[in-house]
């Protein structure tokens, strides 16, 4: 193998990797909080990657839960997380970093009554850009399911804007990850390109032995 050659082949494999790291497929997660057991979680809660902050000055009051036998839990037989101070800013963020998109959120007032409520979610762009809305609980029983369907976020933050604590549950975002970090495993794309590198490669090289032969 000539050094050319060999740093063609280099070279192959480096596009094949940096295809891998701007390839980027998205993965669903469903944040159910079903782990929770901690009769209180302080402000911050960690679950299947993402982080949950709650900007509540009395850390027993941030991050609490409804529990399976809560009569007031508005997951029948589930957990939900619940916030019990007024007011407070709960923040989801990735914790690795990446990008991610909300595609949907589960709410239900505090109780889980027929408390009609208005909650302001707030979305922040990679691009530092913002988008907002405000959804308005209805006065029924158990969650509802808002669907945002907001992409490549680095934050989401909500609060109450009218009555006092939320419980929320379902949270699905989907994580926008470079794929070589993610799986290891090289896309396609890069494996096809990778394979017309060394077809390249070989071919070169017989075209040279023919050369060495004639
Ligand atoms: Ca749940
Ligand atoms: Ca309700």
């Amino acid at each position: 193998m000539s050094m050319r050659n060999i740093r063609k082949f280099f070279i192959v494999i480096l596009i094949s990797f940096s295809l891998n790291m701007i390839n980027f497929p998205a993965y669903a997660v469903v944040i159910d909080f079903e782990e929770i057991s901690r009769t209180y979680s302080g402000n911050s809660l960690d679950s299947k990657g993402f982080n949950f902050f709650n900007d509540c000055q009395i850390f027993s009051l941030c991050i609490l839960h409804r529990d399976p036998n809560s009569r007031y839990n508005a997951d029948p037989g589930g957990v939900t997380f619940a916030q019990n101070s007024p007011k407070a800013t709960t923040t989801l963020t990735n914790i690795n970093g990446n990008a991610f998109d909300l595609i949907s959120i589960d709410f239900a007032d505090y109780f889980n009554f027929r408390t009609s409520q208005n909650i302001l979610l707030i979305g922040t762009y990679a691009t530092g850009r913002t988008i907002s809305q405000t959804i308005a609980l209805q006065a029924i029983f158990g969650l509802e399911t808002f669907i945002f369907n907001w992409q490549g976020l680095t934050q989401v933050s909500w609060v109450e804007t009218t009555g006092n604590w939320l419980q929320f549950d379902n949270v699905i975002v989907q994580e926008i990850v470079p794929q070589a970090k993610s799986l290891g495993v090289p896309a396609p794309a890069s494996m096809a390109l990778l394979g017309l590198g060394l077809l390249g490669f070989f071919a070169a090289r017989r075209k040279r032995h023919h050369k060495f032969f004639t």
